[in-house]
């Protein structure tokens, strides 16, 4: 799926900015056809932007249902000839897009991105009226899944028809677009998808491309151009290959980005579409007990991340990723994971010209009890429904993401209980349509479990392990850590020989606080925890990365361990340092045997 790009032929309007706003409280928009006519007693929303913190209102922010968004829109004049795309960036959970009141789209799903033509819905010359209802509501057949708790038979203890969004996950079910809405044109015969994969060989680079086109064409011309504008390469096809001599590479911490300009010229030899498509020459494969980018063993530092923010919530702010990518430059880190869903297609971009490394993540969170009886797999729970919205959601995430240089490694779930025997059946198609859809990069998931009783580590290519020795069990205890984090590292090893990262550890920590000797949530407390998480990785050489948990402190629902969301930022929300940012920088951007 390509991204809209303003190019000479293909133009982009962005309709970011204040929308009219109505939430539904007694579910009543969609009997009543709102999208019909203007939506009435409206206030007005931001978009790209959760709505939950905009307002002052608690009943809004904890709304559990449908709101209603909508704006009017010009289509130009001079896009008389053109295909008309409306695009939403992201719209969480689930959506119905109406133009002038006439269906468009539905879509499912909260974090990746969905069109529709609208071609011939549009009035020309007049007001047109673009009508989204959101929907945050989760069950089991959603990633991430959730329930909806009702309370009738709670004897009156509760208010009639009161209900809850029981989540399962560990951060705000914010809610609303979060990213931006887009109409973008193309001409009636275009460009629909591009797909690149690189290789190296010697000092040469090689890239492949494959274009799906719509409609009529008489050639295509495929041309390559270095980041300063210079042609390196030529052909023609819908696929093919170009060779460069003394390629550049994309490598972590060096973004360089190629080029890819795609035209299609129409039978009287006249170009008809063009699209630029970023490209970044690397490679990527995991052999023995390691990592290799562009053949050079690869150790992941850096973090487990959100998309979060004061008063924007999920919505996406450039300012905050960008500022974001700064800090980890600051801090030594050359990775972070998209937990627990993938990021913002701008976030992708700006992440391959900054040559960050990335592990892409599907939304499936919170498919653990951890308990033996209290199982997840289940006709009731994580079902084939639950299967069939995943490997949805997996090929339409590597849809959108599959030329991202800066992606190195598919995660299919973050701490699923793949104890269960069900898990088996369930994450063997997982793995087979994802390694279908994309046999160039590795697959990891995210694990809770312990080695000796997980089912699925043989069927992924990195074991990544989530781990809270000293926090969720003995708590406090930091001399137990480095003891617990070995026999667990080399449990997993001896299991599977497979390379490890640890994809979480971390500890809650109120900045401000300070205590010695440490005590939990002190700024010396996290420093301290993170040395003795360290002090085991060192000594293995089949680790392969570290991502501490979180990046910056983020929203989550209330909870009695969560003390106005969960503190394990390195960062707090206003991105500013604790105590251990300067240690893990000091740890990071000294020189080490690991990197
Ligand atoms: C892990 C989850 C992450 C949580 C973290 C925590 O993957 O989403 O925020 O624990 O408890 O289990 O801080």
């Amino acid at each position: 799926m390509l991204y809209p790009i303003d190019n000479g032929i293909r133009e982009v309007k962005d309709l970011s900015g204040i929308w009219n706003f109505r939430v539904d409280e007694r579910d009543e928009g969609k009997k009543q056809q709102w999208y019909s006519q203007k939506l009435e007693q409206t206030m007005p929303m931001a978009v790209p932007a959760s709505y939950n913190d905009i307002t002052t209102e608690a009943s809004i922010r904890d709304h559990i249902g449908d709101v209603w968004y909508e704006r009017s829109f010009y289509i130009p004049a001079s896009w008389s000839d053109r295909r008309i795309i409306l695009r939403v960036g992201s719209a969480t959970h689930h959506a119905v897009m109406w133009v002038n009141g006439q269906e468009a789209a539905r879509h499912k799903g909260g974090f990746l991105p969905f069109e529709a033509d609208i071609t011939d819905q549009i009035v020309r010359g007049a007001e047109n009226r673009v009508t989204i209802a959101v929907n945050n509501e989760l069950d089991w057949t959603c990633l991430p899944s959730g329930e909806i708790k009702t309370y009738e038979d709670a004897e009156g203890r509760y208010p009639e028809g009161y209900k809850t969004q029981e989540t399962f996950f560990d951060f705000y079910n914010y809610s609303g677009l979060h990213r931006p809405v887009k109409l973008y044109t193309t001409p009636k015969n275009y460009i629909r998808d591009i797909t690149v994969t690189t290789a190296i060989q010697g000092t040469s680079g090689i890239v492949q491309y494959q274009c799906e086109i719509s409609g009529k064409h008489s050639k295509v011309v495929v041309r390559l151009m270095d980041a300063e504008g210079n042609q390196v390469g030529e052909t023609e096809g819908i696929h093919g290959q170009l060779t460069v001599e003394q390629a550049k590479l994309w490598e972590p911490g060096r973004g360089y980005l190629y080029s890819l300009a795609v035209e299609t010229f129409n039978e009287q030899g006249q170009i008809e579409d063009c699209y630029q498509q970023p490209v970044g020459i690397r490679t990527v494969r995991v052999e023995g007990k390691q990592f290799f980018i562009n053949n050079k063993p690869f150790y992941f530092k850096g973090f487990g991340k959100h998309e979060d923010s004061d008063a924007r919530g999920r919505g996406l702010d450039e300012a905050i990723n960008l500022k974001d990518f700064n800090l980890l430059k600051w801090i030594g880190a050359n990775s972070f994971r998209t937990a627990h869903y993938p990021y913002s297609e701008e976030l992708m971009r700006l992440a391959d010209r900054e040559g960050l490394v990335v592990i892409d993540e599907v939304p499936a969170v919170g498919m653990c009890f951890w308990s033996e009886t209290n199982t997840v797999f289940r006709e009731d729970r994580v079902n084939e429904k639950t299967l069939s919205h995943h490997l949805q959601a997996i090929q339409d995430m590597i849809a959108r993401d599959k030329n991202h240089p800066c992606v190195v490694m598919w995660s299919i779930a973050n701490e699923a209980a793949t104890n269960e025997e069900a898990a088996v059946p369930y994450f063997t198609k997982v793995v087979e349509v994802t390694r279908k859809q994309d046999p160039s990069r590795p697959i990891t998931i995210v694990q809770t479990m312990w080695p000796s009783v997980d089912r699925i580590g043989g069927l992924v290519d990195v074991i990544c392990i989530n781990k809270y020795f000293g926090w969720y069990s003995d708590h406090g205890k930091l001399s137990l850590i480095e003891r617990h984090m070995d026999r667990e590292l080399l449990g997993w090893y001896e299991r599977y020989g497979k390379p490890v990262i640890i994809s979480e550890y971390g500890a809650d920590t109120i900045a401000g606080f300070h205590q010695i000797p440490p005590v939990a949530f002190s700024e010396e407390f996290q420093s301290e925890y993170l040395n003795e998480f360290h002090k085991s990785f060192d000594k293995h050489d089949f680790v392969i990365g570290e991502h501490v948990w979180a990046f910056a402190d983020f929203a989550t629902k209330q909870g009695l361990t969560r003390v106005i969301g969960n503190r394990k930022g390195i960062f707090t929300r206003q991105r500013q340092p604790k105590a251990a940012a300067f240690k893990l920088q000091q740890r990071w951007k000294s020189e080490h045997p690991k990197w």
